[in-house]
C-alpha cells in the first residue's frame, strides 16, 4: 500500500523538533515516520514545551491518513501530570509515556492542534 502522508518527515530517538503553523483537526497535521531501535525499548513522546493546545498520537504502519489508520497511543491534555510546570500552556500539552516499541518496527507519530488551535510546537522523542 502506498499513499501520500502530508507534511511527513523522519524522526528518531533523542530528536527534538520545533516547527509551527499547525492548523486544527484534520488539516495541517505534521507526521513523523519513526523506526524503533533494533533493541526495542520504550518511547516517551511529549509536546510539553509547545505554545498552544496540542494533541499527539502514535499510529501503526502502513499508515494512510483518513483511510487506513490504526492508532496505538494518544494524548491530548497531560493536565500537568508528566509535563508538570514545564507545560505551556499549563495542562493542555501532550505526553505519551513509556510506549513499548517492537524492535525495528516503524511507527507514525502525529502532532496536531486541538480544535482550531495552532502555533509553535516542540516535540521531544526520548527512548529508554
Ligand atoms: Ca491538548
Amino acid at each position: 500500500m502506498s499513499c501520500i502522508v502530508p507534511n511527513m518527515r523522519t524522526a528518531t530517538c533523542g530528536d527534538r523538533i520545533m516547527d509551527d503553523s499547525l492548523a486544527g483537526d484534520g488539516s495541517g497535521d505534521h507526521y513523523f515516520q519513526f523506526t524503533a531501535p533494533s533493541s526495542g525499548g520504550s518511547l516517551t513522546a511529549d509536546t510539553c514545551l509547545s505554545h498552544f493546545d496540542t494533541k499527539l498520537a502514535i499510529f501503526d504502519t502502513p499508515f494512510c491518513p483518513g483511510s487506513s489508520e490504526t492508532q496505538l497511543a494518544f494524548s491530548d491534555d497531560d493536565n500537568g501530570t508528566l509535563c508538570g510546570s514545564y507545560s505551556d500552556p499549563s495542562s493542555l500539552n501532550s505526553v505519551i509515556y513509556d510506549f513499548p516499541m517492537v524492535p525495528s518496527k516503524t511507527y507514525m507519530i502525529k502532532v496536531e492542534g486541538f480544535g482550531s488551535s495552532d502555533g509553535e510546537y516542540d516535540l521531544e522523542l526520548n527512548c529508554a
